[in-house]
């Protein structure tokens, strides 16, 4: 499968990786739109919110425990931070294998664009 993210997961492209366990790979975004910009996936490959099944809402959810783990490792759990995840074209999705987006260290607006 061409996914760019499977392909970081596999060690095939670099990343500046923060996190890693059995199920989940956190790294830094190539292009952070705050301070602290750190993707977390699935190790697994899911192409968008859309697909995942009931059996995944555990995976879900250790995808939001680790962005609470790095952001209280990287200091901004105190200050604050946002979590997105974008579906398809019109979320704003570029990359389809799914990610939390981790963002921090700076006043968040809202609504979002
Ligand atoms: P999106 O939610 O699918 O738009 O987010 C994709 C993110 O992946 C985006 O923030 C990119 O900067 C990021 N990214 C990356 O970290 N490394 C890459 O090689 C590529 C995209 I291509």
């Amino acid at each position: 499968m061409d996914c760019l993210f499977c392909k970081l997961v596999a060690r095939e492209i670099p990343a500046d990786i923060l996190y890693e366990d059995d199920q989940v790979i956190a790294f830094r975004d190539i292009s952070p739109q705050a301070p602290t910009h750190v993707l977390i996936i699935p190790k697994r490959h899911i192409s968008t919110l859309n697909d995942l099944q009931e059996e995944d809402c555990a995976l879900v959810g250790r995808l939001q425990f680790t962005a609470q783990k790095i952001a209280k490792t990287l200091g901004i759990a105190e200050e604050g931070y946002r979590v997105v995840m974008n579906c398809n074209e019109q979320g704003g999705q570029t990359v389809y294998h799914i990610h939390m987006h981790l963002l921090g260290g700076r006043s968040m607006t809202w609504p979002p664009g």
